[in-house]
């Protein structure tokens, strides 16, 4: 589709200079790398041990020990790491990686103007992206000077004017596109959005289109709403927890105390998974801290299914003809009053159930009959289910279809709706969820009109870029101005090269961040940073300390305050920074911006009117633990356009690669890394160190390739569009995953991942579905 697209022939300046190895590096080190199995339970002192190192070498222990202690507290933060609910039971509910991602935001290094003076632009694009994050945070605005290739510091007035000249000399609005990493506040994203439709794009492409954009269509459609239905008292209250894709241990650590809890009160686990992870097996609750002193692990699963990759369509299929086939005898396995008063399609769905074999579901899933016959069997008795799932299910060409069976399987004995039972999708960065809900979508929000008659302003309502298109645009020439609200969006984007030569051709980039990234490194022909403050930090305005709200992977919304001192007085709030950028783009503006920025409270007033669920919103914040966004097919309430739960008729997708020597890759985090940002080269719980340029093989399929242990591979992705990209000298070791799977960690990998390469369902890059040759390097 893209003729220009020749990733591995041109060097893209600001990526590394070494064009197969494009970027996403973790700290370079000589120490020798190791790979063994890791037989301790996951969370246990290896995580203390591992805060405590983290905590030293930022020089943070005390400070970091205090912090602890108030994260997560009704009184104190949110947890800037995952959108995992805090357990209000829990006086201490954090976990290693969040307190890793805190301490990280909270490092006493500064980024000077004299590092800037000192280093090229075309210098710092050749050191690690550790490196460049271990640099600390950023403290004041910095603009791009061509004739030197340095960053040098522009106040933050005329970086707004900048910004404003930029946007108001584009010929439409649609030639900027605002990006936004899913951390930003909820009062801070309806401003972001707020700004966009008032200029007049709806160019508004996040992280969800990498991560949960199938989720949430699949539940729409399905559901009427594109969220989970359950809270942490559901996950308390289950029988049977279904967990599909998700590295537990490592990506929602504190979900490991609800499966702990779940199994010490005999309710069952199911982990799927190619790979079985740490947490998957034992696991050491991450906040007891006697229970780590005494080793004392729980078993946190019954069965551990290792699904093909992709094959988790086929595999709920397989439990749905199970449960079928058992209502031939026992017509109650069914829950007939709720499939008749509420549901769609079924009789069609109990139709195409039957007409799908066995054989095709076996081959499908990767699985034996009688496994999935197994997990059916758990599933017939358990009298409340929760599946829960994460990229493993969604990152595929059939993400969508596969929610939505995972949805028509808990609608066969009403698992929705009740306590105890529902779907119930983890949710990635800390406020990803609440960015949808306050307005981050390409499409116009459903609550549009209102946006309008209360903000006095007339959005657009043709659909706006997502990130694949945005990025198409940039390569296009349709979008001049890219702004990114947080995150890196070069690394975190599939197709690296491609990406980076997109954001080359455009007139300006905007990085609002807190740490120096690739992402204001490959820039364009005007680039600003502009530093903010961190969810860590206090936010002192006119009307005094403000607190800002996010809503978690179960829409509970409450307030998060900052205790710290700003890592400097020149920094400003994301809701500054935006505003700033708002009244420099529309001059004409009737919106109170500086008003808004005095007292966020104002913000949420009008947030009151605008969002459905939040009518009263300051007052509902007040309540410690916050409130939660109804969700009416909690309360079974349907919004679909037939008022009632659909089932989904999706045929059975082939996801056994044609070619026999054809691995499906999928590409994931290590322990040690938030997204873009890698601590270390350690992965502790898959037995890793000191190396992340690897990939995960079995063992057949390296005796296959006559590999053996540690031996350098080259590995080839081919597109959907025929254009190859390739890394060279990664290491391949032997790992307990399916024969046909491979296994290996973004960032590094994105320069795989063809820009073609995304689901037609939902838009999402097919991250966990790279098609790849692996041979002996050179
Ligand atoms: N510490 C830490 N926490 C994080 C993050 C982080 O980077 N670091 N990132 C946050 C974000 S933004 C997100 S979205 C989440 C991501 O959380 P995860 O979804 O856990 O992220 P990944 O590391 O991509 O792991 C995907 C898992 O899916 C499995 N998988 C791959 N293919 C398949 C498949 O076909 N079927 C099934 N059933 N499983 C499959 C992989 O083996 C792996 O266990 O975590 C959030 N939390
Ligand atoms: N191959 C592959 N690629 C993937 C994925 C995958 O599984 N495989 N996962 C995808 C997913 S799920 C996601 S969510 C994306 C992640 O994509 P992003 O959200 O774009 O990336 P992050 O790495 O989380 O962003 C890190 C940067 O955020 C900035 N930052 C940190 N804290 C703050 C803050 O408080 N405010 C602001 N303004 N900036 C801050 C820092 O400068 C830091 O360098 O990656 C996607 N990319
Ligand atoms: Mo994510």
């Amino acid at each position: 589709m893209t003729t220009d697209n020749q990733p591995q022939t041109a060097h893209v300046p600001g990526l590394l200079p070494d064009v197969p190895r494009q970027g996403g590096f973790g700290p370079v080190t000589d120490a020798p790398w190791y790979s063994k199995p890791y037989h301790h339970a996951a969370a246990s002192w290896g995580a203390a041990q591992s805060v405590g190192t983290i905590l030293v070498k930022q020089r943070e222990l005390i400070r970091g020990t205090h912090s602890m202690f108030v994260m997560n507290h009704p009184t104190g933060y949110d947890c800037p790491g995952c959108a995992w609910p805090d357990d209000k039971k829990l006086t201490l509910d954090f976990c290693e990686n969040g307190v890793k991602h805190v301490t990280w935001e909270m490092t006493p290094k500064r980024v000077k103007r004299d590092f800037f003076e000192q280093h090229t632009v075309t210098e710092l694009a050749g050191w690690t992206d550790f490196d460049l994050e271990n640099e600390g945070r950023l403290i004041e605005p910095m603009v791009y000077d061509e004739a030197s290739d340095k960053y040098v510091p522009i106040g933050w007035d005329a970086a707004f004017a900048l910004v404003g000249d930029a946007l108001r000399g584009l010929k439409s609005p649609n030639e900027a596109s605002f990006y936004t990493s899913g951390r930003l506040s909820n009062e801070a994203t309806f401003l972001y959005q707020l700004m966009a439709r008032e200029f007049g794009t709806n160019n508004l492409p996040d992280c969800s289109n990498m991560c949960h954009e199938a989720s949430g269509r699949a539940l729409q459609a399905a559901i009427g709403t594109g969220k989970g239905t359950c809270d942490l008292q559901d996950w308390e209250e289950a029988d049977l927890l279904i967990v599909m894709g998700v590295n537990a241990a490592s990506n929602a650590p504190r979900m490991l105390t609800a499966l702990a809890d779940a199994t010490r009160r005999g309710a069952q686990v199911v982990h799927i998974n190619p790979l079985v992870e740490a947490g998957a097996t034992k696991t050491i609750v991450p906040h007891e801290m006697v229970d780590m002193a005494l080793f004392k692990a729980t078993s946190v699963s019954d069965l551990n299914m290792q699904v093909r990759p992709g094959g988790d369509l086929a595999l709920m299929r397989g439990i749905a003809k199970v449960v079928f086939e058992a209502a031939e005898a026992d017509p109650t396995v069914l829950d007939r009053a709720f499939l008749e008063a509420s549901t769609a399609d079924f009789d069609a769905y109990r139709d195409l159930v039957a007409a799908t074999d066995w054989a095709e579901i076996t081959a499908q899933a990767g699985l034996p009959e009688v496994e999935i016959r197994r997990v059916g069997e758990m599933y017939l008795r358990a009298e409340r289910a929760i599946i829960s799932w994460c990229l493993g299910v969604t990152q595929h060409e059939h993400g969508v279809d596969t929610v939505r069976e995972i949805t028509n399987l808990l609608l066969l004995r009403g698992n929705i709706g009740r306590p105890g039972a529902g779907p119930s999708p983890v949710r990635g960065h800390s406020n990803v969820q609440g960015n949808r809900t306050c307005g981050i979508d390409h499409r116009p929000p459903p609550w549009t009109d209102k946006l309008d008659e209360v903000c006095g302003i007339v959005s657009p309502r043709e659909h706006g870029l997502d990130t694949v298109t945005t990025i198409e645009a940039m390569h296009a020439g349709t979008v001049k101005v890219f702004v990114g609200m947080g995150g890196n969006f070069v690394l975190a984007a599939p197709d690296t090269a491609y990406t980076a030569a997109g954001l080359r051709k455009t007139d300006l980039t905007v990085q609002v961040s807190t740490k120096l990234n690739r992402s204001h490194l490959v820039h364009g022909r005007t680039a600003l940073i502009l530093p903010c403050l961190g969810r860590t930090e206090k936010d002192e305005q006119v009307a005094g300390l403000q607190g800002v709200t996010v809503e978690d992977a179960m829409s509970m919304v409450h307030i998060s305050r900052g205790k710290r001192r700003a890592a400097s007085k020149d920094l400003k709030s994301e809701v500054a920074i935006i505003a700033g950028m708002a009244k420099a783009t529309l001059p004409d503006s009737r919106t109170p911006w500086q008003s808004y920025v005095d007292d966020y409270d104002r913000i949420r007033d009008v947030m009151a009117k605008v969002l459905p669920g939040f009518e009263g919103f300051n007052e509902l914040i007040k309540n410690p633990g916050g409130f939660r966004i109804p969700q009416p097919a909690r309360e079974r309430v349907f919004k679909t356009p037939s008022g009632k739960a659909n089932f989904s008729l999706a045929p059975m997708p082939n996801v056994i690669p044609a070619d026999d020597d054809v691995l499906i890759l999928g590409t994931m985090r290590s322990h040690d890394q938030w997204n873009t940002t890698i601590y270390s080269a350690n992965d502790r719980y898959r037995g890793i160190k000191n190396l992340r340029e690897l990939i995960f093989l079995n063992e057949e399929d390296m005796r296959a390739r006559g590999l053996t242990e540690g031996e350098f591979v080259d590995i080839t992705a081919t597109s959907r569009d025929g254009s190859q990209r390739t890394l060279r000298r990664f290491r391949a070791l032997r790992y307990d995953l399916p024969v046909g799977a491979a296994a290996g960690y973004m960032p590094e990998m994105n320069a795989l991942i063809g820009i073609a390469d995304y689901s037609t369902q939902s838009d999402q890059p097919l991250m966990k579905n790279v098609v790849v040759r692996v041979t002996k390097s050179a």
